[in-house]
């Protein structure tokens, strides 16, 4: 640990096991939104009987009332703001602590707080210290019983982990319910709900033929959306059991949906706690994303059962142990969801592209840090997209290299080991690397060096012998100057050749490398990194013809779609036009009949602005947008035939089904619809107005309306306001309709028009900043996903950034804190922009209360 004058920076070198352990937890809570009391009864032990030890435990926002050993009260402790300290302490004794808090000024949402009038929790990372005082540490393993009372009337439903042992009434119209959780967990994982709320239910029976009952706790409105979210936890525990022989180890599951919460879902033993947005869908009111979104965030959440709560982290510097591998997890039954090879592609693409827009900015920014950092000010600023999404990814690489048989292998080798404890990293890679028999040392800097490796490829043909030379490097990252070469699974395959190639595994470890391939009498294009086999940056300069051949004839679809990518991304760049042989290809892809729908769809989705960001020395974003904006209309104009008939053949009349292929069409249907729009097209007003109108599910409505405020249709403004009225008791509907008009393009004469708009919906009374999903669908959706109208160079959007950094740091300092990373990257951009960034962090940086959460980002930026 180490101080600094208002930020302490804890590192993972630092790592001490803790002198105590404490084997049970019993709580007594009485529930009150002004001040509820916490009874804690712990059984603790030294680890060294003995030795005389201090215990210090946390403790944060809460009033200590008393504190008790062994039925004796004890007044030897110390107090501060964040720490209570017991000195003298036998061997072995039971310790009760007495503590009140006050959920209804909790606005952090960590910890207890109120939601809509109901009780809800979240601990993960450092919460339950405001509950009460604890070792609360992921290492420190406990049985928790847990006695909830409260008002009957108020909080019929009382939830807590486990098994609900007993149900009574107590007077005064309160009442109690006592849950047991069996399996020892790290105070991370404790939760509980309170309030008014119903559940679908079903029992299934596992795959050892044991009853499971599973519910999904909803207020009552929203109960008839719910089925989704049962369908696909009962699809998850399925998966789990077939994939990796993984049951459901709890008698009961709970998933519980809150419209207030920091992000998506929380996987708390037997009950998990989601935000809204992953929970509740039906066709009226969810597009076919929010559908996909669900899926996968239960899955994840359900999949953390094993991964990360069986067996879970030593220390919060392990996180992507739990996050990379569930996040691994999910993706690969999303994957498997989808159905067939080319939808399997879909899903690596749309993961790809995030890891891409998101990640790798990233990891070339001053927030850098390998998937398993070394040092952190605030851990909640470490569940980013490089624990989470390239934690995943190295996790996948693992599989390619081992096969999924011997991952499998890898897996229950690790759970044989782990099962119950508190493990790292290595551990995790030890499994894999001693149930294959496979040396993967040199594997593991993927764990400990940050930064996105480049590949540099250069090829070389002489009539017979075909060389390819790689060279890989990798940039300095704050703290890691030189870097060691990676090992690196690179999946290949020779296209076009007369020894007609199979798909082999290259394994690049070396600085320099080099394949060699004899007797081929013509020189074949190669497909490499095919799926996305390493999460690298590959420099390879292949020529016009031979990406048209690509994306023409790769049987690898996610290279098919990358080939266009890079003929997209040098037009965008040069701002040149698109290549008439191009726009030839690209007309086949929409014409081809074996091509899935959402396949074509990504094929013409254009790289991200943030992506494009990285491919350059200095960023232009006007420059960017400008361009990227005139190669889509040039995409719209030349098939605008096409977009006709492509956006009739995928309209239908039936009713909503959300499986992978009817979503696949209407997403190439809703861009189609945009093309039209943006190529001006006589029939697009009229077409996109009809599709409002008579849409039967959100995904067409959404997309009608969002293609018609992109356009600057003139119907849009009537459209707008038809939509809030008529959704305007859903708020995750009005969540969209704030962030459709936060991402709208500017327009081009008038560019600063969104910023005023913006400015103008920040006081709407449906906007409601404590929210955090209102927050992010106006305020982050402008500063962080509308590059186009954020970057203008007046500045006047930075300013309006920092003022709500500020506003945001008082209220809750995580969702504060992801705000404040959307200049991180402002010593890429052009001076004139640079400066104006640099007054408005500077500005942040001087307001004085600053969370530590927000300090590190702002100040890591600055010091870049
Ligand atoms: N484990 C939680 C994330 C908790 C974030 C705390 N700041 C959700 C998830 O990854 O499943
Ligand atoms: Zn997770």
């Amino acid at each position: 640990m180490a101080r600094t004058e208002n930020s302490v920076t804890f590192l993972r070198s630092d790592y001490q096991e803790s002198a105590f352990s404490i084997k049970s937890v019993k709580l007594d809570i009485a529930l009150n939104p002004a001040k509820t009391i916490v009874v804690n009864r712990m059984m603790v032990s030294k680890k060294l009987v003995g030795v005389n030890s201090t215990l210090v435990l946390n403790g944060q926002e809460q009033e200590l009332v008393s504190v008790r050993i062994n039925d004796e009260p004890y007044r030897g402790y110390e107090l501060t703001p964040e720490t209570l300290t017991l000195h003298d302490l036998p061997d072995e004794f039971e310790l009760s602590i007495t503590s009140t808090c006050a959920p209804d000024k909790n606005t952090s949402l960590m910890g207890l707080y109120i939601s809509n009038g109901n009780f809800f929790t979240q601990c993960e990372a450092e919460g339950f210290r405001k509950i009460t005082y604890f070792l609360d540490r992921p290492d420190v393993m406990a049985t928790y019983q847990v006695t909830l009372r409260a008002l009957k009337t108020d909080f019929p439903v009382l939830l807590s982990n486990g098994n609900l042992i007993k149900e009574e009434e107590l007077g005064n119209g309160w009442h109690a319910a006592v849950w047991e959780d069996p399996f020892p967990k790290p105070s991370y994982l404790f939760a509980l709900v309170a309030g008014k709320l119903t559940a679908i239910e079903r029992v299934i029976k596992s795959q050892s033929g044991k009853d499971k009952l599973l519910q999904v706790w909803v207020e009552a409105k929203d109960l008839e959306k719910t089925e989704h979210a049962m369908e696909s936890l009962i699809a998850s525990i399925r998966w789990d059991e077939k994939r990796y022989g993984l049951e459901l180890d709890l008698d009961r599951f709970m998933i519980v949906a809150v419209g207030d919460f920091n992000m998506g879902a929380m996987e708390n033993k037997g009950l998990n706690i989601f935000n809204t947005k992953f929970v509740l869908a039906n066709p009226e009111t969810a597009t076919d994303v929010d559908y996909a979104n669900v899926e996968s965030v239960v899955a994840h959440e359900y999949f953390h059962n094993w991964t990360g709560n069986r067996v879970t982290c030593r220390d919060w510097f392990q996180l992507s142990l739990k996050e990379g591998l569930t996040v691994f997890r999910d993706q690969e039954f999303s994957a498997d969801q989808m159905g067939s090879d080319s939808g399997k592609a879909v899903k690596r693409i749309e993961d790809v592209r995030l890891l891409r827009q998101v990640q790798f900015p990233e990891d070339a920014g001053p927030m850098a840090h390998p998937i398993r950092p070394d040092s952190y000010q605030e851990i909640n600023n470490f569940y980013t997209v490089t624990v989470y999404e390239k934690g995943a990814e190295i996790v996948r690489m693992q599989q390619t290299l081992l096969g999924q048989d011997g991952f499998r292998k890898g897996m229950d080798l690790y759970f044989k080991r782990h099962d119950g404890q508190a493990v790292t990293c290595d551990d995790f890679v030890a499994a894999m690397a001693d149930a294959n028999h496979k040396d993967l040392e040199q594997f593991k800097r993927w764990y400990s060096q940050a930064g996105t490796p480049r590949v540099h490829v250069k090829e070389s043909f002489d009539g017979n012998t075909y060389q390819v030379h790689f060279t890989q490097s990798c940039a300095a990252t704050p703290g890691q100057d030189k870097k060691l070469p990676f090992h690196i699974p690179l999946l290949y395959k020779l296209i076009g050749t007369d020894q007609v190639g199979q798909e082999n595994l290259f394994e690049l470890r070396d600085e320099k490398q080099t394949l060699t391939f004899k007797g081929l009498s013509k020189k074949p294009t190669l497909s490499i990194n095919r799926h996305f086999s390493a999460p690298i940056i590959l420099d390879f300069e292949q020529s016009e013809e031979e990406l048209l051949t690509l994306l023409r004839e790769d049987d690898d679809a996610f290279n098919r779609w990358e080939s266009a990518q890079k003929l997209f991304i040098q037009a965008i760049l040069n701002n040149r036009d698109l290549d008439p042989a191009l726009i030839e290809a690209l007309r086949s892809v929409l014409n081809d009949e074996k091509l899935d729908a959402a396949f074509k769809d990504l094929v013409f989705t254009l790289p991200a602005e943030s992506y494009l960001y990285e491919q350059v020395d200095v960023i232009d974003p006007q420059l960017i947008h400008q361009s990227r904006r005139k190669v889509r209309s040039q995409l719209a104009l030349n098939l605008q035939g096409e977009w006709l008939k492509t956006y009739q053949k995928n309209s239908s009349t039936e009713s909503y089904k959300a499986d992978a292929i009817s979503a696949g069409k209407r997403s190439l249907k809703n861009l189609s619809l945009n093309m039209l729009l943006d190529s001006q097209h006589e029939a697009s007003q009229k077409l996109a107005l009809e599709q409002y109108q008579s849409a039967n599910n959100m995904t067409d409505r959404y997309g009608a309306l969002s293609a018609m405020v992109q356009n600057a249709s003139g119907y849009a403004k009537e459209c707008l306001d038809h939509f809030h009225q008529y959704f305007e008791s859903d708020a995750l509907v009005i969540d969209k309709w704030f962030g459709l008009q936060a991402s709208r393009q500017p327009e081009l004469n008038n560019p600063s028009s969104v910023l005023a708009h913006v400015i103008q919906l920040r006081q709407h009374p449906d906007f409601h900043i404590k929210n955090p999903n209102r927050a992010r669908s106006l305020i982050h959706a402008f500063c962080m996903n509308n590059p186009g109208a954020f970057h203008q160079p007046d500045g006047k959007s930075y300013q309006f950034w920092a003022q709500q950094v500020v506003e945001l740091n008082e209220i809750n300092p995580q969702v504060a804190a992801r705000l404040a990373r959307a200049l991180n990257r402002w010593k890429q951009f052009s001076p004139s922009y640079q400066n104006h960034m640099k007054s408005a962090l500077k500005f942040v940086s001087e307001h004085k209360n600053l969370s530590s959460d927000v300090a590190e980002v702002i100040n890591k930026a600055l010091n870049s």
